[in-house]
Parts: structure tokens; C-alpha cells; sequence
């Protein structure tokens, strides 16, 4: 029997160990992190900000993004990163139910109380698969909304193409009888990813969201004008409305509202504030 020379079965022992050392301490870094994340739903550690949309053609405000951040720490150092994590766990749906909560319950103290706005929507990030869970289905929201004096017209779900939907037949099925209670839709980040044609053409939402790389210096850019042009074209005569995002010139505001783009958001319109 062939036999290796030692010094190779050493080289094995200390990669296995390496590995192994790696692994658990993955383990413990993730265990750490879930706890932090229990810890945040429990104690609402949660800042709400919202973020008006603006009416482009008339500057009148249509609502507001509601963008939930958590504290920073080393667990998470940035919100992309507690999201990420929050997605590879089971408490997706934990999460959602909280943030609607904390969201509504904010947007009704620091929009409609403090602005003394009534009629202006409020824009909820939702992950799609929480919209086929039964119980967000079974009027929960509804009751919800109806505590804080608001009615689901007054609320849109932002659905990211980020987490891919694959049965678009079966979302669409969803989505109708969420519309048909008065939800609104829109594809949130439209443009980042490769599914958001897909997207807008199955679920015909009620607004597209394009994603601020298409917006960034669009008054400069012949091609992205170009592919604004044809959204546009897309949706007219449609019930389909354009949001721009991440709008920070004046600028990019005087080409949008030249190409007749319904709604922008960014920090040329309004900062996010914090409830
Ligand atoms: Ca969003």
C-alpha cells in the first residue's frame, strides 16, 4: 500500500482543523447576528425614516417611502448587510409584520399628525413571498390600517426585484386580491436586475420605480434618455406611473418633468426624516 510522506498527512490535518475552526466560527458569528436581530424586533429598535415622492408636473407630494434602518453595530455594519441576513433566515416573515407595524404606526404620528395630511400614500418595501403568507393575506393589514384612520388606497406595496419571483402566473393571482381590497403595486429598483421587464410587463404595477443608476446624470446621457423615452412610451395610456429615484440635480428634475415622468424621489426633493 502506497503511503504518503508525513509531512502531507501534517498539511491534511492542519487544512481539515483550518476549516473546521473557520466553520464554527461562522457558526457563532451567525448565531450572534440572530440574536441581535431577535433582540431588535423585541426592543423596536428600528429607525423609521420617511421620504416623500414628489409630483414632478405639479411639485404637489404624492407620499412617502417608509425606510426602516437598524442600529448600527458590528453584527451589521451597514442595512444592506442586516437585510442580507434577514433574507438567508426564517424570520422573513417575523420581521415584515413588524415593520408594517412600526411603519404604519409612524407614518400615522410623524406624516399625518405632525404634516396634518390625511391623503398622501405611504410606500411599504414588502419581500414578495410575504405577500403569499395567509395571515399578511387574511386582513391583518386591513385591521391595521383602520386602527390609524387610513384605507388600503393610502398604501403601496414596493416589491424589489432583488428577491426573484418565479411563478408569475401564481403572484399575479396574489397580487389581484390585494388589489382588489385597494392596494396599489409598484417594482421597486427597476433596472438594477434582470428581471424587472419580466416584472413590469406580468404585473402590470401600479408605479415603476427606476432605479437610481438609470437617473444619475440622465440629462447628460443619451442613453439612458433614450431608455426613459421607451418606459414612458410603455406606459402611456396606461394606468402605470413612472417614479424616478435617487434624483440629487435640479437638472435631472428639469429633464424628467420635460419627458412628462409623473413622480421623483431623492435628495434634490426631499431627505428621508426621521420619525
Ligand atoms: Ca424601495
Amino acid at each position: 500500500m502506497k503511503r504518503f510522506p508525513s509531512h502531507y498527512s501534517y498539511r491534511h490535518a492542519f487544512h481539515f482543523f483550518s476549516y473546521l475552526y473557520h466553520n464554527i466560527q461562522d457558526s457563532i458569528y451567525s448565531y450572534r447576528q440572530f440574536s441581535g436581530l431577535q433582540k431588535i424586533i423585541r426592543n423596536r429598535m428600528l429607525a423609521t425614516y420617511f421620504q416623500p415622492i414628489i409630483n414632478l408636473q405639479d411639485e404637489s407630494c404624492l407620499g412617502y417611502e417608509a425606510l426602516n434602518r437598524p442600529p448600527s453595530s458590528m453584527l451589521f455594519p451597514s442595512t444592506e448587510s442586516f437585510y442580507d441576513f434577514i433574507g438567508h433566515t426564517d424570520q422573513v416573515f417575523e420581521f415584515e409584520r413588524f415593520c408594517r407595524e412600526v411603519s404604519i404606526e409612524r407614518y400615522h404620528t410623524t406624516v399625518m399628525l405632525e404634516k396634518k395630511t390625511k391623503d398622501t400614500v405611504i410606500f411599504l418595501n414588502v419581500h414578495p413571498r410575504v405577500l403569499l403568507d395567509s395571515s399578511y393575506r387574511s386582513g391583518e393589514t386591513i385591521c391595521l390600517l383602520q386602527r390609524y384612520g387610513l384605507c388600503p388606497e393610502q398604501v403601496v406595496f414596493e416589491l424589489t426585484e432583488k428577491q426573484a419571483v418565479h411563478d408569475y402566473v401564481e403572484f399575479e393571482r396574489i397580487l389581484s386580491h390585494y388589489r382588489s381590497q385597494g392596494f396599489r403595486i409598484a417594482i421597486d429598483d427597476a433596472g438594477s436586475g434582470y428581471n424587472s421587464l419580466k416584472a413590469i410587463v406580468s404585473l402590470k404595477p401600479d408605479f415603476i420605480k427606476l432605479d437610481r443608476s438609470l437617473i444619475r446624470h440622465i440629462d447628460t446621457q443619451p442613453d439612458q434618455q433614450q431608455l426613459i423615452k421607451i418606459l414612458k412610451q410603455y406606459t402611456a395610456g396606461s394606468n402605470t406611473s413612472i417614479i424616478a429615484e435617487g434624483i440629487e440635480r435640479l437638472e435631472e428634475i428639469g429633464f424628467l418633468r420635460n419627458e412628462g415622468i409623473e413622480y421623483g424621489q431623492g435628495y434634490a426633493l426631499g431627505r428621508p426624516v426621521q420619525s
